[in-house]
């Protein structure tokens, strides 16, 4: 596995979850930080929603970010021509093609399918536009219906197909199947109803995809789908020089904070990277070890995000070695014997509740006064 594109869907995907309302202003924030970060490509919610959704598609268009812009449209003629209209870098076209989606959401059969997606592409290709091709709820598709499709609209030229795991049902192994048929770009698109989003994009990409869907903190419809701090995590553990190279990793942070404030979410607590206690550590074997060498009990470097681990010593479960570094850490020399024995106190109170950072530290300050006052 080496290198992999984002398709940064937090201002399309992302504004069909249920709390999100974005201002224009918001919108623009947005895209301009994931442009920083380094996405290589931005989609947006279709022009033809909403008369500001079109505005605010042209707006984005115009700001010259590096990021490609791309909006997402259903594929017929009317949306395309609205969509080529906004000044957009690429179209993505989407279409079910499950027998669920045909039956009761469009109603076109796969002949129908096939003809209206020739047209379409032609039409924006001829616009000098980038146009990619997918098929919602691909999974549940029947797969000659499928290929035959893809195969069609690859001799369009299309750029890029994609493949959507629309309703999350897709295991890896389903994903690692139809990704290893498919030949050229692919893009996959993995929702989180059963929790295989990461898990799905990752095996995507070791099957051969080239392009996967994301949005900040996974936000989208229902439960969402990829989050891109998650699929980070990933990635730069399984492809560490491309994605330290790649993406501007210290901006993750940010880039949630802000996204999680515009739709008014907490970052989750055990969210990867950046939930808060994802690089704390607290049994007492874990953080004597972390102190010798944090790759122990760490895959990921905090600091590469521009964070910092944590030992905690505020719980009767901690040990010496911990509170050894946190007086130090306050600056007192105390010897082995007396950490041991401070040790004992802070188990001893952890035993009766819970511990604020304040009570460790202040059970360490007047042990630290006990032995001056003994001296004296
Ligand atoms: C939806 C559509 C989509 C489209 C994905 C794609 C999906 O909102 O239901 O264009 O590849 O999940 O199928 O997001
Ligand atoms: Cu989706």
């Amino acid at each position: 596995v080496g290198s992999y594109k984002i398709i940064e869907s937090t201002l399309r995907e992302g504004e069909q979850f249920s709390n999100s309302f974005y201002t224009t202003e918001m919108k623009c924030k947005i895209a301009t930080m994931l442009s920083d970060f380094g996405v290589d490509y931005i989609e947006l919610t279709s022009p033809v929603s909403s008369p500001q959704s079109y505005e605010d598609c042209k707006t984005i268009c115009k700001l010259g970010l590096k990021s490609k812009i791309l909006t997402h449209v259903r594929c017929n003629m009317e949306d395309a021509k609205k969509a080529v209209e906004c000044g957009v870098d690429g179209v993505d076209l989407v279409i079910g093609t499950s027998s669920f989606l045909r039956e009761y959401s469009h109603g076109k059969s796969m002949e129908m399918i096939r003809k209206t997606a020739l047209e379409v592409i032609e039409y924006v290709k001829s616009k000098g536009v980038e146009v990619r091709f997918s098929s919602e709820d691909s999974f549940r598709s029947d797969l000659v219906d499928l290929l035959t499709l893809y195969k069609a609209v690859d001799k369009a030229g299309v750029n890029r197909v994609g493949v959507a795991d629309t309703v999350g049902g897709a295991t890896p192994r389903m994903v690692y199947d139809l990704i290893r048929t498919l030949r050229g770009e692919v893009e996959t698109h993995f929702h989180d109803d059963t929790g295989c989003a990461v898990a799905n994009a990752l095996t995507a990409i070791e099957a051969g995809a080239t392009h996967v869907d994301t949005s900040v903190l996974g936000i989208g419809e229902r439960n969402g789908i990829t989050p891109l701090g998650a699929l980070m995590a990933r990635m730069v553990v399984t492809s560490p020089e491309y994605t330290k190279s790649k993406y501007n990793l210290k901006m993750l942070k940010d880039i949630e904070e802000y996204v999680a404030s515009c739709v008014q979410v907490n970052i989750p607590f055990n969210n990867p990277i950046t939930g808060f206690c994802a690089f704390t550590h607290k049994a007492g074997i874990h953080a004597k070890a972390i102190l010798a060498n944090p790759s122990t009990y760490e895959i990921i470097d905090p600091s590469l995000f521009g964070l910092t681990r944590y030992v905690s010593i505020t719980s009767r479960i901690t040990g010496w070695n911990a509170v050894k570094s946190r007086v130090q850490q306050l600056g007192y020399s105390l010897t082995d014997d007396q950490i041991k024995e401070v040790t004992a106190k802070i188990k001893q109170m952890g035993d009766i509740r819970p511990l604020a950072v304040d009570d460790a530290d202040s059970i360490i300050h007047s042990y630290n006064l006990s032995l001056q006052q003994a001296t004296v």
